[in-house]
């Protein structure tokens, strides 16, 4: 008979024993995909309570469900940390995903058939900004601006003569695998000329805009999309900021637009990780993260690697493997078998294929939130270009070891007393 009240460990080994697993690679392992980090155990608390049995279709003092009382204070202080941390006149914090957010936003500004112009993918942008494979580039009809081949940066005059030319009706800045500061007030006169609106997707460098390392874009955007998980180290989530005008739209795009029923649990975490977001301590790992990437890149080119536009302003850089003879797939099969992750990426006018791809990118969020520093980083990219210079079995098992004692030193989610349920493996 089933026990509704025995804990995962004895409902289900089967699953408790692959949850282990994943942590175990975590805990061994040096992770490096830029857009990943390590939530803290009391986000990771919050997402695993009874919240998640709560429908609360609607919004906090406006639901269609009954026995809201709870969750709307809960979602209330996610929205109130949430135009805090960013200083946003309107948030919503429902939003599943990333890409939610940016449909959800899209259909705000643009209607089914307009045209966007957004950053292409392959030169750093993301799927969501009108890729032929996603419904996004479907739906809209989607133009793609680049970087300038020589600088590997955002060329802006470049941007205003195709907005000039295209009069697309949205336009967007933002991607995952742009390591430099985006110039948003030129960005937004560009759309102001054309009559466009301008969204940004600030999903990979929300956490250094909380923490005055970036500059806003919300100064500047008439809607700001994210993710909540990457440099803001929350649950895996989205979240959109507007000006007031557009909050309506924005919410009702989000529901009942485009979702059902919220997660409460995981808008529970998000309120957690706002909180976190909003301290000194946050500030300081935000600081940390960009020196430890400026050091790692530096320490990359000393060793013959070419990152795209020479380094970063951010949390991550894009190798241009080339140089070393290695596609992105090989060097990231490499590194994995030493227990580095990484992921392969292409470059701008990468000759290969996605799957394949010239490059990988590294971000340094997450061993940061380990307590790792620049002494450790450069030591990372020693051990990168060891594995993906001799290549051969020993020294990878070799490289492995050298990154088992490494994570040793800075354990993450270390067991603590049985009150916790989740997190417990050594
Ligand atoms: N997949 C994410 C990234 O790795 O940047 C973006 O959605």
């Amino acid at each position: 008979m089933l026990d509704h009240n025995a804990p995962l460990r004895e409902a289900d080994p089967v699953v408790a024993r692959l949850i282990d697993k994943e942590l175990r690679r975590q805990q061994h392992g040096l992770e490096l995909i830029a857009s990943e980090n390590f939530a803290s155990r009391a986000v990771i608390d919050a997402m695993g309570t009874p919240l998640t049995n709560k429908y609360a279709e609607g919004y906090p003092g406006k639901r269609y469900y009954g026995g809201c009382e709870v969750v709307d204070q809960v979602e209330q202080l996610a929205i109130d940390r949430l135009k805090q941390l960013f200083g946003a006149p309107h948030g919503n914090v429902q939003p599943h995903s990333g890409a939610q957010a940016n449909f959800a936003a899209f259909m705000v500004l643009l209607p089914p058939g307009g045209k966007l112009m957004g950053m292409s993918l392959p030169h750093g942008g993301h799927l969501s900004h009108g890729a032929a494979v996603n419904h996004s580039g479907r739906i809209w009809q989607a133009v793609h601006y680049g970087v300038d081949p020589s600088t590997g940066r955002i060329d802006y005059d470049q941007v205003r003569d195709q907005a000039l030319r295209e009069r697309p009706t949205l336009i967007i800045a933002g991607g995952s695998a742009y390591a430099r500061i985006i110039d948003f007030a030129a960005f937004r006169s560009i759309a102001d000329e054309i009559g466009a609106k301008f969204l940004v997707d600030m999903a990979h460098f929300a956490g250094l805009v909380a923490s005055g390392l970036y500059p806003s874009p919300v100064p500047h955007a008439h809607i700001v999309t994210s993710t909540t998980h990457k440099t803001l180290r929350g649950p895996r989530a989205g979240l959109i900021l507007s000006t007031a005008e557009l909050g309506k739209d924005v919410d009702k795009s989000v529901f009942p637009g485009t979702q059902g029923g919220p997660l409460e649990h995981v808008i529970a975490a998000k309120a957690v990780a706002f909180g976190e977001a909003l301290t000194e301590d946050f500030r300081a790992y935000s600081r940390q993260v960009v020196e430890n990437a400026r050091v790692l890149a530096e320490a990359m080119v000393d060793r013959g690697f070419a990152i795209v536009s020479g380094g970063t302003d951010t949390h991550l850089m894009l190798v241009d493997l080339r140089p070393k003879g290695l596609t992105g797939k090989e060097a990231e099969k490499l590194l994995g078998k030493a227990d580095i992750t990484v992921n392969k990426n292409t470059i701008p006018d990468d000759p290969q294929s996605p799957f394949v791809t010239s490059g990988i990118r590294l971000g340094t969020p997450a061993m940061t939130t380990r307590g790792m520093g620049t002494s450790e980083f450069r030591r990372i990219a020693q051990l990168i270009d060891e594995a993906l210079t001799q290549r051969d079995d020993a020294t990878l098992a070799r490289v492995a070891g050298e990154v088992h004692e490494m994570t040793g030193s800075f354990p993450l989610y270390p067991p603590v007393a049985s009150r916790h349920r989740t997190l417990q493996t050594a």
